[in-house]
């Protein structure tokens, strides 16, 4: 409930006026609730419509995403929180959420919290205010852009999640920098960006920068996705092919592996063992 009449009414919400009076609220208390949740309503919506990245007045995964990324979710956990999120406030399981939707989850959760309402609008007005600055300076598209890129590689590097939690093989990362066209001088930055890097590995995030910093002007993000997947599975079904042919005890054993061919080939954590 509202400011000031919040106590008792933890355990079990009233969901009319009639129930409040019987709960032992004012009128006033009530009215004073019912215009703090109204307005809290208007900043979801302006929220909602900030967010609403495309402008067709749902927010899909992407847009779902800018919502935790602003609001500080630490980036390996911005996929899951979107899900999960999703996977409360769709209540009609269309994939998206509805202005109706995403005010209800809002609403709703804050109404059960029994925090002061006026306090959740004026946080929120402060997201709103993160999420237009992003939009104006052209970040949201960056993002969105950044996370296609991390889904199309993703499952080659062994990273489902495009969580930006592994290292990548500089062999790998370079096989594919090459099959997909990238000039000698962005497959040599693997390398280069290693050398910087403590432990000489190169992070999925690194690379999934460079991959999209490197992209020529004049192919289309989507057709380049969708190069992307297609050399992926390519090369995982090649690399795939070239273990199965190879002979059971040339298999690399990691617990074996000696410094200089950890230095070579990477750190063991990307093998499977
Ligand atoms: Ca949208
Ligand atoms: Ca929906």
């Amino acid at each position: 409930m509202g400011a000031g009449a919040s106590a008792g009414a933890s355990t079990s919400v009233p969901t009319s006026k009639e129930e409040a009076l019987a709960a032992g609220f004012t009128e006033d208390q009530i009215d004073a609730f019912l215009a703090d949740l109204e307005e809290y309503k208007k900043v979801c919506t302006d929220y909602f419509n900030a967010l609403d990245h495309d402008h067709n007045g749902e927010l899909d995964m992407d847009e779902v995403k800018i919502l935790f990324t602003v609001s500080g979710c630490p980036p390996p956990m911005v996929d899951m929180m979107a899900s999960q999120a999703m996977q409360m406030a769709d209540t009609n399981h269309d994939g998206v959420l509805s202005l109706e939707e995403f005010v209800t989850q809002f609403s709703n959760t804050t109404i059960a919290s029994g925090g002061s309402i006026s306090d959740a609008s004026a946080q929120m007005r402060g997201e709103v205010e993160k999420v237009l600055t992003l939009n104006a300076q052209g970040g949201a598209d960056a993002m969105i852009s950044l996370d296609h890129y991390r889904h199309a590689v993703g499952d080659y590097f062994h990273n489902d999640h495009g969580t930006g939690f592994h290292n990548v093989l500089a062999e790998d990362a370079k096989a594919l920098l090459n099959a997909i066209g990238r000039p000698d001088e962005v497959v040599a930055k693997v390398d280069e960006a290693r050398e910087t890097k403590e432990g000489g590995m190169l992070s999925f995030e690194d690379f999934v920068q460079l991959l999209t910093s490197s992209r020529p002007d004049d192919h289309p993000e989507e057709e380049e996705l969708a190069q992307l997947k297609a050399t992926c599975v390519e090369l995982k079904a090649m690399h795939k092919k070239e273990d199965a042919e190879k002979p059971v005890e040339e298999e690399i054993d990691v617990r074996k592996m000696s410094e200089e061919q950890v230095e070579e080939e990477g750190t063991p954590v990307m093998f499977s063992i």
